[in-house]
């Protein structure tokens, strides 16, 4: 599939100017917000706006978020860049380019990958807006119009929260039976509501703190925390007449010591070998029917994310995020050794929307779902909402509550109205 802008419809229109700015993001962090102006030939002009977001347990094989200079030094490099991109054509694949050369290292570490993504999503609103289009239609034409489930995190711990919170960095639910994405949106903050009035049964203390995305934080260990979503996903899907299943991300390269090749479970006191790790993701998925479990082991482990698909893809989404990270040879290497059948994408681990749609497409060409991601740092940008409504993602994963997790959703749901009748979800076969 090609998207227009991959087509680079001859806009006629070329870059006017290029602003870029240090703002807030989620968690207090500085991070960068690029604007782009173009004006095509016959006068129409146009603007893009876009904010990058920052991880926190991020994969070795990211592109670097920011130079060593931090987000000041990523800063002068936009200026400079911005001025060279004036009087450009405004066409996505060059402009991307440009970037990577410009840059001139193979991990962006010079301008910073963040800096790129914004310049990189800038530009294709930018060239959206010219040609009076929503993001979504311009990226995905006609066919657009395909919602993805929401995969939204209820309950917390690793590297988004504090040290008595669970290991399992997210608990997340897919409402794999909604019709419609408002649905599925109420739905998962119902579940979220729902968690917050289980957990004081087993944390007394329970205060109701939160972790970076807005998850519940309680002091409660991986098994009880499941038991308390996989409870609350039972109770509401009750309630609304449809089904609503638990996730994970495990993100086991955070737990992983390579010195030793253990699983460390500080708070649980568990340290587990590869063979014992694969057993006990095994168990977790036909114990609580999860539909989606996110690196479940480390992110140099192709072979065993292959025998965990072997063993359980037929019923649950196996899903590489530091595993893949966004980069197609990456996503190359899992094809070949049947490594995961779900390919997280995050835009800001590769760089440029070129990259992206690269990986997006290897994805959906080897049957592997791509989830079009947030990051636990966000901003109210909500490009991904489009990105993933225009490329055909099936998923996206942007959290259940909070104003920069509703941003992309509150999106979801403007893009379902005015799609009205055409509008249909996305297909995902873990139901
Ligand atoms: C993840 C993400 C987003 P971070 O691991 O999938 O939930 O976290 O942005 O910290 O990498
Ligand atoms: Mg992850």
């Amino acid at each position: 599939m090609e998207t227009n802008a991959e087509k680079a419809i001859p806009l006629g229109a070329r870059v006017v100017k290029v602003v870029g700015r240090k703002i807030l993001d989620s968690r207090g962090n500085p991070t960068v917000e690029v604007d782009i102006w173009a004006k095509s030939e016959d006068g129409r002009e146009g603007f893009g706006r876009a904010a990058a977001p920052s991880g926190a347990s991020r994969g070795k094989h990211e592109v670097v978020a920011f130079p060593e200079g931090g987000v000041e030094e990523s800063l002068a490099m936009v200026e400079e860049l911005g001025k060279k991109l004036v009087g450009t054509e405004l066409d996505q694949k060059s402009i991307d380019r440009f970037c990577w050369e410009f840059d001139g290292t193979p991990d962006l570490h010079r301008v910073g990958g963040n800096a790129v993504v914004a310049i990189s999503m800038a530009a294709a609103k930018a060239a959206a807006n010219v040609s009076n289009l929503p993001l979504y239609r311009y990226l995905g034409g006609e066919n657009a119009v395909r919602l993805p489930y929401p995969l939204g995190n209820v309950l917390g711990g690793g590297a988004h929260a504090g040290a008595s919170a669970p290991d399992i960095q997210e608990f997340l639910v897919l409402p794999v039976g909604a019709k419609r994405i408002v649905e599925a949106v109420f739905a998962n903050a119902r579940v979220h509501r729902r968690v917050k009035e289980l957990i004081p049964a087993k944390d007394k203390n329970f205060t109701g703190g939160k972790g970076d995305e807005g998850a519940w934080a309680p002091n409660l260990g991986n098994r009880d925390a499941l038991e308390v979503v996989s409870e609350a996903c039972e109770d509401v899907s009750d309630e609304i007449g449809f089904e609503v299943r638990p996730a994970l991300d495990v993100a086991a390269s955070s737990l992983f010591d390579g010195s030793e090749g253990k699983y460390v479970y500080d708070r649980e006191g568990k340290r587990l070998d590869t063979g014992e790790q694969v057993e006990f993701i095994l168990d977790l998925v036909d114990s609580y029917k999860l539909a989606y479990v996110e690196d479940p082991v480390q992110e140099e482990d192709f072979d065993s994310f292959a025998e965990l698909t072997r063993k359980v893809g037929d019923r649950c989404l196996i899903c590489g995020d530091d595993l893949f990270v966004t980069n197609p040879e990456r996503i190359r290497k899992g094809i070949e050794v049947g490594a995961a059948n779900a390919v997280l994408i995050k835009p800001n681990q590769i760089g440029t929307l070129t990259d992206t749609f690269e990986a997006v497409n290897l994805s959906k060409g080897s049957n592997r779902v791509p989830v079009m991601s947030h990051r636990s740092g966000e901003t109210p940008d909500e490009t991904i909402a489009h990105l993933a409504v225009g490329y055909g993602c099936p998923i996206i994963k942007t959290g259940a509550v909070g104003g920069e997790r509703i941003a992309k959703l509150n999106e979801l749901i403007r893009i379902e109205e005015e799609l009205g009748d055409r509008g249909r979800m996305g297909e995902i076969w873990c139901k």
